[in-house]
């Protein structure tokens, strides 16, 4: 029986209130509006972004259904929908592609002003939620929300993949992956027999590490505190690592002793503290260096810094989304995975039913995990 232009009843994880577990309950999901279409959520991956979330770090309104990170099958359109049908395989996109607005226009841009990144009003694009539990609506998270059974998102959010896609794994795609190789190749645009240095070794700073390889980086060094993301870094292109905890001196110096005093030519921060954030800019060349911010910054917060390290010629960069352009990207990403061009089995360390999404976040918050994929 065809569950379109009905309400469905479904499991979702919710998040009530800051640094609480997630609660899994029925919801209720409406049908999509005009130019709006209704997914079933079949895979979803736990990005640190939706833990920032949880712990107040990225401050969003709630109660709300997070996850962001995802692939699953069109369930029904809203009237006007022509970008995908029911059936097809798609991936749900955090950075919208609106096609109109000055970003989408540009080819120097890719955040979408149709993104909720930025205002993080968690709602649809009209203003209005489509979830409700027990007589109260749930926001929306960054357009996408897939820690439910069935989500609904505006047509610019969402793009058909291919059809042979293995969904557990493609999911990274929707962040992890893109945002970190696209931060190498598109953001920063590393160049072959550069040297790099990647801030963080978590999901999306391996993916970074990938990107730089592919690039041609002749060295990647691989920075974290936590020494058991080592081997896993190595395994992807990095060609050493530090521990910034076994040094007396800033991370920085250390960094410029190992590049003979050059400083590396590009930095990636991808842990989202501001004072990495410094530190990453400070271990990039003094005159030609790019740095680029990857890691979303606590909510608020400033950061103050020696205006010589940007006189002196130093580039510094944000990137979200890897500076990919999320409609035209996220099918040919998906494409290129298919044809072995990257790998991702790597960054998934476990696999788990949607029903344990607190376990998953443990993993992360450890430090035991690099990927949890919850399946459906
Ligand atoms: N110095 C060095 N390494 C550190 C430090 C430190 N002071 N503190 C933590 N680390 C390491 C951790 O040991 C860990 O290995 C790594 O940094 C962070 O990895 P994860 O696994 O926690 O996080 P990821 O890789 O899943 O994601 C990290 C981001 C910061 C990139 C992510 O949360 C984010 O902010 N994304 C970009 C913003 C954005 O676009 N958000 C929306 C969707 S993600
Ligand atoms: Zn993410
Ligand atoms: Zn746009």
């Amino acid at each position: 029986m065809s569950t379109a232009g009905k309400v469905i009843k479904c499991k979702a994880a919710i998040a009530w209130e800051i640094k609480k577990p997630l609660s899994i309950e029925q919801i209720e999901v409406s049908p999509p509006k005009a130019h709006e279409v209704r997914i079933k959520i079949l895979a979803t991956g736990i990005c640190r972004s939706d833990d920032h979330v949880i712990s107040g770090a990225f401050a969003m309104p709630l109660p709300m259904v997070l996850g962001h990170e995802a692939a699953g099958v069109v369930e029904s359109v809203g009237e006007g929908v022509t970008c995908v049908k029911p059936g097809d395989k798609v991936i749900p996109l955090f950075v919208p592609q609106c096609g109109k607005c000055s970003s989408c226009q540009s080819t120097k841009g890719n955040l979408c002003t149709a993104n909720d990144l930025s205002s993080g009003q968690g709602l649809m694009p009209d203003g209005t939620c489509r979830f409700t539990c027990k007589g109260k609506s749930l926001h929306h998270f960054i357009s996408t929300s897939t820690f439910t059974e069935y989500t609904v998102v505006h047509e610019n959010a969402v793009v058909k993949i291919d059809d042979a896609a293995p969904l557990e794994k493609v999911c990274l795609v929707g962040c992890g992956f893109s945002t970190g190789y696209g931060a190498a190749v598109q953001t920063a645009k590393v160049e072959p027999g550069s040297t790099c240095a990647v801030f963080g070794l978590g999901g999306v700073g391996l993916s970074a590490v990938m990107g730089c390889k592919a690039a041609g980086a002749s060295r990647i060094i691989g920075v974290d505190i936590n020494k058991d993301k080592f081997p896993k870094a190595k395994e992807l292109g990095a060609t050493e690592c530090v521990n910034p905890l076994d040094f007396k001196k800033p991370i920085n110096e250390v960094l410029f002793d190992l590049t003979g005093g050059e400083g590396v030519d590009y930095s990636f921060e991808v842990i989202g503290r501001i004072d990495t954030m410094t530190a990453a800019l400070a271990s990039c060349h003094n005159n030609y260096g790019t740095s680029v911010i990857v890691g979303v910054p606590p909510s608020a917060a400033q950061i103050s810094l020696d205006p010589m390290l940007l006189f002196t010629g130093r580039t510094w960069k944000g990137s979200v989304f890897g500076g990919w352009k999320s409609k035209d990207s996220v099918p040919k990403l998906v494409s290129d995975f298919m044809g072995k061009k990257f790998i991702l089995d790597p960054l998934i360390t476990h696999t788990m039913p949607f029903e344990k999404i607190n376990e998953g976040f443990e993993l992360l918050r450890s430090g035991k995990s690099i990927r949890t994929v919850l399946t459906f």
